[in-house]
């Protein structure tokens, strides 16, 4: 093993409160299937990113209630928190995740008279998820407010002059909208971060999303504020989740207009194809002079062999991705989305995050 880089060690801001948040089942294509999104991969992440010496292990610290419903409607924060409690009481299998079955689609809704929904959180949750695949467990809450209190505590190391600091967060966040959770994604932890820097006296913040699919919930929340630019590399929403956002021709609205930015990728993709493209979304958060550290939802989903992936990424790849998105220039509060090839993730993590580290100390 080589010996460790002598550049002070990158805070890693994990905690276990993700081990009680184990979804069991995930529903697709009309079967049950095990979920992708397991404790595991937090734990093999932490353990490769720990073996190298590069890295210090730090628990979040608590930062409270209001910068969650800074980015959530408190009737999603009312349903994540309470939706299991009402469930267990009305009798639900505690050894059974709870998924919704039913959907409102607000489009429809609103043509017609609904005014009121029903009483139990367990019966509503079908008006606060948009997919089949984002169980709920008796830990899941806990879990996604620590997650959220982790990319909170990254930030705070990154104000305090780390040029990068890494939220190993669990569960992941971009899917999650204002008042939307799906994508195995409850509180978007990217989004909250970016309007903590807002809140903070920021004017201008740029998000980039690498993960393998499309932050629909990130450009949800920004999609009409033109003082954060999300941009997002991804699999073609044509045929990949989460299918009905991410092409390139949705730009923001509004105020937003032009301050979303979707890049979405070809099957097969490779290091070269990807670090192509990239170089466009870095040249596009470039000339929007952010004010403020880089928020980066990091997914390693991009991986050839990732289960739920058609891109063409190795390991490698990942310290080239990492080494282009410091040569921005900006400080990184690098917060953990997906990636689900087990075996691959720790590799793949101390790749990207060594780039980065690297090229932001250089
Ligand atoms: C954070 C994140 O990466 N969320 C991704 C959510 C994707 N959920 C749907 C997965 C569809 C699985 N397709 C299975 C193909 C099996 N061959
Ligand atoms: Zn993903």
């Amino acid at each position: 093993m080589p010996p460790p880089s002598p550049l002070p060690p990158t805070p890693l801001i994990a905690s276990d409160a993700h081990l009680a948040h184990a979804g069991l089942v995930e529903l697709y294509a009309g079967r049950e299937i095990p979920c992708f999104e397991s404790p595991e991969r937090a734990t093999v992440i932490r353990d490769a990113l720990l073996a190298t010496g590069d890295y210090r292990l730090e628990a979040p610290e608590d930062h409270g209630p209001d910068a969650i419903a800074a980015v959530h409607e408190l009737e999603l924060i009312d349903l994540v928190e309470g939706v299991w409690a009402d469930a267990i009481a009305d009798g639900h299998d505690p050894a059974r995740p709870l998924l919704p079955d039913t959907f409102l689609l607000r489009e429809y809704a609103a043509r017609m008279w609904l005014d009121q929904l029903p009483v139990g959180r367990h019966q509503r949750l079908g008006a606060y998820c948009f997919d089949t695949a984002t169980p709920i467990v008796a830990g899941t809450a806990a879990a996604a407010r620590a997650a959220v209190d982790i990319g909170l505590t990254a930030l705070d190391r990154v104000l305090e002059g780390e040029r990068l600091a890494y939220g190993l967060c669990r569960p992941p966040g971009h899917h999650a909208g204002r008042n939307l959770i799906g994508g195995y994604c409850f509180y978007n932890n990217a989004a909250i971060v970016a309007e903590s820097l807002l809140s903070r006296g920021a004017e201008r913040v740029a998000i980039l999303d690498v993960d393998f699919h499309h932050g629909n919930g990130t450009q949800q929340i920004f999609w009409d504020r033109g003082e954060v630019l999300y941009v997002s590399l991804h699999g073609d929403p044509g045929a990949i989740y989460p299918y009905y956002s991410g092409y390139a021709t949705e730009r923001g609205a509004g105020d937003g207009e032009g301050a979303t930015l979707n890049l979405p990728l070809p099957p097969g993709t490779d290091g070269d194809g990807y670090v192509g493209a990239l170089e466009e979304g870095l040249a596009a958060i470039a000339a929007f002079e952010a004010d403020a550290p880089l928020v980066l939802s990091l997914g390693f989903d991009t991986y050839h062999a990732d289960p739920i992936c058609n891109l063409s990424l190795v390991t490698d790849d990942y310290a080239r991705i990492g080494a282009s998105i410091a040569s921005l220039g900006f400080s990184v509060v690098a917060l953990q989305e997906g990636g689900y090839a087990v075996d691959a993730l720790g590799a793949n993590a101390v790749a990207f995050l060594g780039g980065l580290r690297d090229g932001l100390a250089g």
